[in-house]
C-alpha cells in the first residue's frame, strides 16, 4: 500500500477526485454544454437520471421534484437508496464516491448497464461540483443518513441523523451564482416539461413537480404529476392534439435487435410537415442520427413494399421519394444505446453504425404486420403518400424556377434587398422588417457595412397550413431564401440547407413591439422553424427589442422597453416628462431605430433557441392552426434573453 493510499479519506484517487471537481468549475461548459439557461436546468435533468437509472432497474416507481422557496431543487425517489457503506477501493462512502468523483456515476455494480443518463450523461457529482450547496439524505434500512458538500467539497463523513419508515434518496442543491452568472432562476415550465418528457419515454414511472416558490388562488403550490401508461403512443396523441389524424389510432411497435430496444409511435395527419422526434436513453437527439436513418429506411421500404404489391401505383407516372413517405407524419423514435457515441454541433446525433440496420430491421418487421393487420389504415396511408408524391412535383417546378431565377438574374438578390458591403458573412447581418415603411427607415439607419435590410409586405404565408409548392412557391419566402444564400433544399431531402452558403450569420427578425408584430415574427419563426430549422439550431436567428417608449425631458432622454421601466425614468426625470410611445418601428426616425435596436454596442437582440423541439412543434402547430394563439406569450417564452453583443 503506498503512502497516499494509507491515508484514507486522502489517497491518490480523492486527489484526483478533486481534481476532477475543480476542472468541472473552472470548465463548466464542457461538462454541461453552457452555464446559462439551459446548464441550470441540466443540472435537474442530471440528478433526475439517477433516479430514473434506479426505476428502469425496478426498484423505484416514484421521483418527486421540487422547486424549493430559495430556488434550490431536491429531486426524491422511492429507490433503494445509495449505498453509503464504505466502498473498498476508495475508502471512503459509496455516497461519496457518487457525488465527488466525476464518472463514477449513480452505478458502480458494472452489470447494470447504464441507459438513462444526461446530455452527456455526466453524473451528480458535476452538480455537485456546480453547487454552493448540496445535501444528499438517503433512507434505507431504517435509517436516515446525511452528507453535504459546498463547491463540490464534502463537508463531513457520512453521519446518521434519524431513523426512517421510507426508503430512498434525496438530493437538494443550490446552483453557484458564481457559476450560473446569468440567473439561478429556475423556470416551472421548463422542467415541467422535460418531466412530461421522460414519463412518456419511461411508461409507468410517476413523476411529480412541485413549485414551492408561489402559491395560486387557492393558496396551493402549483404541482403536476405525470404518469404514462401508454408510452409513446401517449406522447403521439400529446404532441398531435391539435392536429387531425387520418388513421384511427397511433400506431406503436416496441421490439428488440441486436440487443438494441428499440421503441416507435407514429401516426399520420392532414398536414404537409414531417415531425420526426428521435431519443437515445431518454435524450433528445436534436441532430438525429443512426437511429433516425433506420427508422426512415425501414418505414420507405417497408411502405413501398406494401405500396408497389397492393397495385395503387400502377398508374403513377412518377417515382415516389424519401419525403412523400413522411408528409403528415408525426413520429418518435426511442432506442437505448449501451455505449452511445453522441456527434454533431450540440452532440445530440448518434454515431454507433450498428443501429440504423438495427432500427431500420425492427421497424420493418413491426410495420409489415401491422398493414396486414390494418388494410384500411395501410390504403389511406398509401393514399397519403400519392398525394405527397405529386403535390411535391409541383413544388420542384416551383424551385426550379426559383433557382433559374437565381442563375439568370446576375447576382441574383432580391431586388428589395438593400445588401451590405462586407463579404464576410460572419461579419454580416440581414434584418427582415415589416413593412416597406419601416424597412426604408431601417436602411436609413443602418450601418451599410455589414448590415443588410430586407422589407417583408405584410403577412407572410402561414408555412404550418400550406403545402409545400405552395411555400416555394411564396415570393416572399424565396425572398427570404435567396438573400440569404442557402439553396431551396434537395429533391431528396427539402429541408436540407448548405450553411456554408449563408451570407449573413446574423439574422435578425425586427417587428413591431405589438400584437400584430408579434404575430408576424410568429409566422417568420414558423417559416424558420419548419423549412430552416439548421439556422436556429446553428444559432443563427434572433429577434431584435425595439423600445415601446420614449421619455423626454428637457435635453435628457432616455428609452424604455417596459412599463415598469418606463416609470422608473419618470421618477429619475421628475415632473413634467414628454412621453412618445412607439406604436410601431415606422413612428422611429432612423437615428432612434439605429440607436435603441440596431447599434450593437447598445441593443439587446434575443437569440432564438429551440429549448425543447417536442414542445416547439406542438407550440407552431397549434400557434398557427386554427386555434387562436396567445402568441406574445410565446415568442418571450421561446427566445431566451441574450445580449450577445455586451
Ligand atoms: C447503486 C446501488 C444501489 C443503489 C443505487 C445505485 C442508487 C443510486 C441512485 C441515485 C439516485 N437514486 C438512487 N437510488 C439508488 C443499491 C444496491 C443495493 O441496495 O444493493
Amino acid at each position: 500500500m503506498s503512502e497516499e493510499q494509507k491515508k484514507g479519506n486522502y489517497g491518490a484517487d480523492s486527489i484526483q477526485a478533486l481534481e476532477g471537481m475543480e476542472h468541472v468549475r473552472m470548465r463548466p461548459s464542457m461538462y454541461i454544454g453552457d452555464v446559462g439557461v439551459r446548464g441550470l436546468h441540466h443540472l435537474v435533468y442530471e440528478v433526475v437520471d439517477n433516479s430514473i437509472d434506479e426505476a428502469m432497474g425496478g426498484y423505484c416507481d416514484a421521483i418527486d421534484v421540487i422547486i424549493n422557496e430559495d430556488n434550490s431543487i431536491s429531486v426524491k425517489d422511492n429507490g433503494r437508496g445509495i449505498p453509503v457503506d464504505i466502498h473498498k477501493k476508495e475508502g471512503v462512502s459509496a455516497l461519496e464516491v457518487v457525488m465527488t468523483k466525476i464518472g463514477a456515476g449513480g452505478k458502480f455494480d458494472k452489470d447494470s448497464y447504464k441507459v438513462s443518463g444526461g446530455l452527456h450523461g455526466v453524473g451528480v457529482s458535476v452538480v455537485n461540483a456546480l453547487s454552493k450547496n448540496l445535501k444528499a439524505e438517503v433512507h434505507r434500512n431504517g435509517n436516515v443518513y446525511e452528507q453535504e458538500y459546498e463547491f463540490g467539497k464534502t463537508m463531513y463523513p457520512v453521519k446518521q441523523t434519524g431513523t426512517s419508515e421510507f426508503r430512498g434518496t434525496i438530493v437538494t442543491f443550490y446552483p453557484d451564482p458564481e457559476i450560473f452568472k446569468q440567473t439561478i432562476e429556475y423556470n416551472y415550465e421548463t422542467l415541467s416539461n422535460r418531466l412530461r418528457e421522460l414519463s412518456f419515454l419511461n411508461k409507468g414511472i410517476i413523476i411529480s413537480i412541485t413549485d414551492k416558490r408561489e402559491k395560486d388562488e387557492k393558496g396551493e403550490f402549483v404541482t403536476e404529476t405525470f404518469q404514462s401508461t401508454e408510452g409513446l403512443k401517449e406522447f403521439i396523441r400529446f404532441l398531435d392534439d391539435t392536429r387531425e389524424p387520418i388513421i384511427g389510432d397511433v400506431i406503436s411497435m416496441e421490439g428488440e435487435k441486436k440487443d438494441i430496444p428499440v421503441e416507435v409511435a407514429m401516426i399520420y395527419n392532414t398536414s404537409y410537415s414531417e415531425n420526426l422526434h428521435s431519443y437515445v436513453n431518454n435524450i433528445n437527439t436534436h441532430e438525429g442520427g443512426t437511429h433516425l436513418s433506420g427508422f426512415r429506411r425501414g418505414l420507405t421500404n417497408t411502405l413501398k413494399k406494401y405500396a408497389d404489391s397492393s397495385g395503387m401505383l400502377d398508374k403513377l407516372k412518377f417515382d415516389i421519394a424519401g419525403d412523400d413517405f413522411r408528409e403528415g407524419l408525426t413520429a418518435i423514435i426511442s432506442v437505448k444505446v449501451a455505449e452511445p457515441q453522441f456527434e454533431g454541433q450540440t452532440k445530440t446525433k448518434l454515431g454507433n453504425r450498428e443501429v440504423t440496420s438495427a432500427v431500420s430491421q425492427a421497424v420493418s418487421e413491426m410495420l409489415e404486420n401491422y398493414l396486414e393487420e390494418n388494410p384500411n389504415d395501410a390504403k389511406t396511408i398509401v393514399q397519403k403518400v400519392i398525394l405527397a408524391a405529386q403535390a411535391r412535383h409541383a413544388a420542384r417546378k416551383a424551385r426550379e424556377m426559383v433557382q433559374r431565377k437565381t442563375v439568370m438574374g446576375g447576382m441574383g438578390l432580391p431586388g428589395k434587398l438593400s445588401d451590405c458591403s462586407e463579404q464576410d458573412p460572419e461579419k454580416c447581418e440581414v434584418f427582415l422588417v415589416e413593412g416597406d415603411s419601416a424597412g426604408g427607415t431601417a436602411k436609413q439607419g443602418r450601418d451599410r457595412n455589414f448590415q443588410a435590410i430586407l422589407p417583408l409586405r405584410g403577412k407572410i404565408l402561414n408555412v404550418e397550413k400550406a403545402m409545400q409548392h405552395k411555400v416555394f412557391e411564396n415570393e416572399e419566402i424565396r425572398n427570404i431564401f435567396t438573400a440569404l444564400g442557402v439553396s431551396i433544399g434537395t429533391e431528396e431531402d427539402s429541408k436540407a440547407l448548405n450553411l456554408e452558403k449563408l451570407r449573413y450569420h446574423k439574422i435578425v427578425i425586427m417587428c413591431d413591439a405589438d400584437v400584430d408584430g408579434s404575430h408576424i415574427s410568429t409566422l417568420i419563426l414558423t417559416f424558420f422553424f419548419r423549412y430552416m430549422k439548421d439556422l436556429i439550431e446553428a444559432g443563427h436567428v434572433f429577434i431584435a427589442t425595439p423600445p415601446l417608449y420614449l421619455v423626454k425631458k428637457g435635453a435628457k432622454k432616455k428609452y424604455a422597453w417596459s412599463d415598469e421601466e418606463r416609470e422608473e425614468i419618470q421618477k429619475e426625470f421628475g415632473e413634467g416628462c414628454k412621453i412618445q410611445r412607439y406604436k410601431g418601428l415606422g413612428e422611429m426616425n432612423a437615428e432612434q431605430l439605429w440607436d435603441t435596436t440596431m447599434k450593437p454596442s447598445d441593443r439587446t437582440l434575443r437569440q432564438v433557441v429551440i429549448d425543447n423541439g417536442v414542445e416547439a412543434d406542438r407550440v407552431f402547430s397549434m400557434l398557427m392552426g386554427d386555434e387562436v394563439p396567445p402568441r406574445r406569450e410565446f415568442i418571450e417564452k421561446n427566445a431566451v434573453y441574450a445580449n450577445i453583443d455586451a
